[in-house]
C-alpha cells in the first residue's frame, strides 16, 4: 500500500484545498476518523474502574495505544509512554516534576538551543524564575544545525540539565541530536523535543541516547489533547508525582496518600481515551502504508521537489539547509518587502494553506534577524502539483516581473 490523499476525507470535502500546513496540524485519515467513531459505537467506557466488558476493552485499547507507540519509538516497554494533553504540557510535567524532587538547586544551568518551541522554553523559564537557575542558549551552525563549538564552551559543570528539539518547526532543519546524546555527561538529564521530528523521520531514544523524549499526537493524523511522554524506567521509578489523583494512587487517607506504580502514577484522572485510540488507529494507518520509513521517503521525494523550487526563485528567502539529508518537508521564507501575512492572505484566497508569523519561535526569529515568516509544510497526502500551485501563486504576486511592490 501507499499513502494517498484519497485516504484523507477533508479532501474530499474540499477537492480545492492546498493544504501545506501540516506542522500546525496533520489532516486525519478515514480509518482513524473511524476508529474513533468505531470506538464510541462499539466500546466505549472509563478505564482503570470498571469490571464490565466494555470497560476492560477500554482499557485494552488505551494500553494498546502505548504498546503500538512504544514500537514506533523502537521501545517494548509501554510502562515508559505517559500520555498528556499535549506536549507543551509533557514539558511543563516534567519541568515541574523535576523540581518536586529537587533535582535542581540554585545556580544550576540548564542549556538550551536557540531554535526551541515556545513549549520548549517557558515551562523552563519558570523553572528559572522559581529556582534561581539560569537558562543558557547555545547557537546554530549556518546549516540550521548546531554549533559544536558554542555548545562546548556552554556545557560547563553546572548544567543539569539539556534540552533541545530534534527538529525546527520553523527552518524544518534536523539538529543532530543524537550528538548530544553520545556527548553529554552522566550527571545530566536529556530531554527531547520530537514533536517535529516524529511525522517526518525515524526516532528513538535509543539513538539519541535521551532521558525523555515528548511529542505530540495531533501531528501524527491523530487527535488533539494528546502529548506524550517516553522517559527511562529508572527514572519514572525515581519521580514522585507532583500531581496525583483519582486512579493514580495505590491508597489514601485523610492526611496522606501512597502514589500507585507505573503506569498509572503519572497520568490522574480519566484520561484522553479516545485520544489514545485515535493514535492507535493513526500507528496502524502508517504501519499498513510501510511504516515512518514510506512516510519519509514519500516526504524525500516531494522535499526534494519543493527545494529545487526554492532554490529556482532568487526572490524568496528560504531559512534552513539545502541539503535534503539534513532537513524535512518544512520551509519558512520571507519575500523582501511583503508582509508574511499578506503572502499568507494571497495564498489563503486560492485555498493554500500555509503558516505566518514567528511560529512560537520568537528568539529564533530575533536570531536570524527577522519579524516574520511564511512557512509551508508537507505530509504524504500532498503532491507535486500541490506545490506547484504555491510557487505559481507566489510568482504571479511577488516574482521579479512583477512591479507593484
Ligand atoms: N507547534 C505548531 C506549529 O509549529 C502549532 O505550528
Amino acid at each position: 500500500m501507499a499513502f494517498s490523499r484519497s485516504d484523507f476525507p477533508i479532501f474530499q470535502n474540499h477537492p480545492e484545498l492546498v493544504f501545506l500546513d501540516s506542522t500546525s496540524t496533520t489532516q486525519k485519515p478515514g480509518y482513524v476518523i473511524d476508529g474513533i467513531g468505531d470506538f464510541y459505537s462499539h466500546t466505549y467506557a472509563n478505564i482503570h474502574r470498571g469490571l464490565y466488558d466494555i470497560a476492560q476493552e477500554s482499557e485494552t485499547l488505551y494500553f494498546e495505544s502505548k504498546r503500538k507507540f512504544a514500537q514506533f519509538i523502537g521501545k517494548t516497554d509501554y510502562k515508559e509512554i505517559i500520555y498528556t494533553y499535549n506536549a507543551n504540557y509533557a514539558i511543563n510535567l516534567i519541568a515541574q516534576t523535576l523540581r518536586y524532587n529537587g533535582f535542581f538547586t540554585k545556580w544550576d544551568k540548564i542549556l538550551i538551543s536557540i531554535v526551541e518551541h515556545h513549549a520548549n522554553i517557558v515551562p523552563w523559564q519558570i523553572l528559572a524564575w522559581e529556582l534561581g537557575i539560569e537558562l543558557v542558549f547555545f547557537s546554530l551552525n549556518t546549516d540550521g544545525g548546531i554549533d559544536w563549538q558554542d555548545f562546548q564552551e556552554k556545557y560547563t559543570q553546572d548544567v543539569k540539565m539539556i534540552v533541545c528539539t530534534h527538529v525546527s518547526n520553523v527552518t524544518g532543519a534536523i539538529l543532530g541530536v543524537e550528538d548530544i546524546g553520545k556527548y553529554k555527561r552522566s550527571d545530566t538529564l536529556f530531554l527531547v523535543d520530537a514533536s517535529q521530528s516524529i511525522p517526518h523521520i525515524p526516532v528513538s531514544p535509543d539513538v539519541l541516547l535521551c532521558d525523555f523524549l515528548v511529542c505530540t499526537a495531533h501531528k501524527l493524523f491523530a487527535d488533539t489533547g494528546l502529548g506524550i511522554i517516553w522517559a527511562r524506567k529508572k527514572l519514572l521509578e525515581w519521580l514522585k508525582p507532583v500531581f496525583s489523583g483519582g486512579g493514580a494512587i495505590l491508597e489514601v487517607s485523610q492526611s496522606q496518600f501512597t502514589p500507585a506504580t507505573l503506569p498509572y502514577t503519572f497520568e490522574p484522572g480519566t484520561p484522553h481515551i479516545s485520544g489514545a485510540v485515535s493514535l492507535l488507529k493513526a500507528l496502524e494507518y502508517i504501519e499498513k502504508n510501510g511504516w515512518i520509513k514510506a512516510m519519509h521517503s514519500t516526504e524525500q521525494e516531494l522535499m526534494s521537489y519543493a527545494l529545487a523550487g526554492f532554490g529556482a526563485r532568487s526572490y524568496i528567502r528560504l531559512f534552513g539547509p539545502v541539503d535534503p539529508q539534513k532537513r524535512v518537508g518544512v520551509f519558512s521564507f520571507t519575500i523582501d518587502g511583503v508582509h508574511a501575512y499578506d503572502i499568507a492572505d494571497i495564498l489563503a484566497e486560492k485555498h493554500i494553506c500555509v503558516r505566518a508569523g514567528k511560529h512560537c519561535a520568537e528568539p529564533l526569529s530575533s536570531f536570524l534577524g527577522i519579524e516574520h515568516s511564511v512557512r509551508m509544510s508537507l505530509c504524504v497526502y500532498n503532491s507535486r502539483e500541490d506545490i506547484d500551485q504555491f510557487f505559481a501563486v507566489l510568482d504571479d504576486n511577488f516574482g521579479p516581473w512583477v512591479d507593484k511592490y
